[in-house]
């Protein structure tokens, strides 16, 4: 498939996708959704694929959703097209797991498409921020929502509320990255932790990630048994067998992801 305002490399088992607009700072638009849309889900049905980068330039991970596209819409316009469900939410369906490999800015629908994916690799030079309230609108794709259970309420309420931008040390520091990185390495060092988990039992690592999701839809006691009888399925894989015995025989494990 061959597509304009994405770069999208087979880096088996990792797959990785370059947000590519640098005329625009990797502005959102609608084309570029789609097309993020369509990679993510070619990857998620792709067997030798099974963790997923995705960055943008050392400049702009995406400075936010296009607005010279959205500037002349009207309340029916986005009303009819459900602006933005259609193709701005894919991240959160996939079941493999997504590093988000953010330098520069990541501002606005930016910031919240690295906040649907997994976690979030910070490069050194990397500003986070919810500006929209400069645009006279909010944050419409999760921000307000995601970046509260990040950052917690008085720093998220800063930040939708001005418009302020957090550096990699703040959102680290926040706990809205994971960990900070030389910008130079930051898509190397994406790779090689994607590769980590790549290496992984498949099964496992795809519900540990259900698992942790878990975590922000329901009450504490409803998630460990979630987690309690997840757990116990995955003693019906192979891989668990092959897990604990590579231990026990003092090997590594070869996983077969099943
Ligand atoms: N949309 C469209 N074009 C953009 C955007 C954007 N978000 N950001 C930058 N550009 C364009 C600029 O217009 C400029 O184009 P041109 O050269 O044709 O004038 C080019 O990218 C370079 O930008 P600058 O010259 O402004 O570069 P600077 O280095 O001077 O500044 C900034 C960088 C600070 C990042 C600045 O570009 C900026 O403030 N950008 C806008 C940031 C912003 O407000 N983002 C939020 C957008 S709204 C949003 O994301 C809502 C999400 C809601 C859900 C999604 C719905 C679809």
């Amino acid at each position: 498939m061959s597509y304009e305002m994405i770069l999208v490399d087979r880096k088996e088992p990792v797959g990785l996708i370059t947000l590519n607009r640098p005329e625009a700072l990797n502005a959102l638009n609608g084309k570029l959704m789609d097309e993020m849309t369509k990679a993510l889900r070619a990857f998620e049905a792709d067997d030798e694929i099974r963790a997923i980068v995705i960055t943008g330039s050392e400049k702009a991970f995406a400075a936010g959703a296009d607005i010279k596209e959205m500037q002349s819409k009207g309340y029916m316009d986005v009303f009819k097209e459900d602006f933005i469900t259609a193709n701005w939410e894919e991240a959160t369906r996939c079941r493999k797991p997504i590093i988000a490999a953010v330098a520069g800015y990541a501002l606005g629908g930016g910031c919240e498409l690295a906040m649907m994916c997994d976690f979030i690799l910070a490069a050194e030079n990397a500003k986070f921020g919810q500006p929209e309230i400069k645009l006279g609108v909010i944050p419409g794709a999760g921000g307000t929502q995601r970046l509260t259970r990040f950052v917690g309420k008085s720093k998220a309420m800063e930040m939708v509320l001005t418009g302020r931008m957090m550096d990699a040390e703040e959102a680290e520091r926040s706990g809205l990255v994971s960990r900070i990185v030389p910008t130079d390495q930051l898509v190397e060092e994406a790779l090689a932790t994607a590769g980590k988990i790549a290496e992984l039992s498949m099964p496992s690592v795809m519900i540990a990630k259900e698992c942790v999701n878990k975590a922000y839809e329901t009450t504490l006691a409803e998630g460990v048994m979630f987690e309690r009888r997840i757990f116990h399925s995955l003693f019906a894989t192979e891989d668990q067998k092959e897990g604990m015995s590579a231990f026990a025989e003092k090997r590594t494990p070869e996983f077969k992801h099943k």
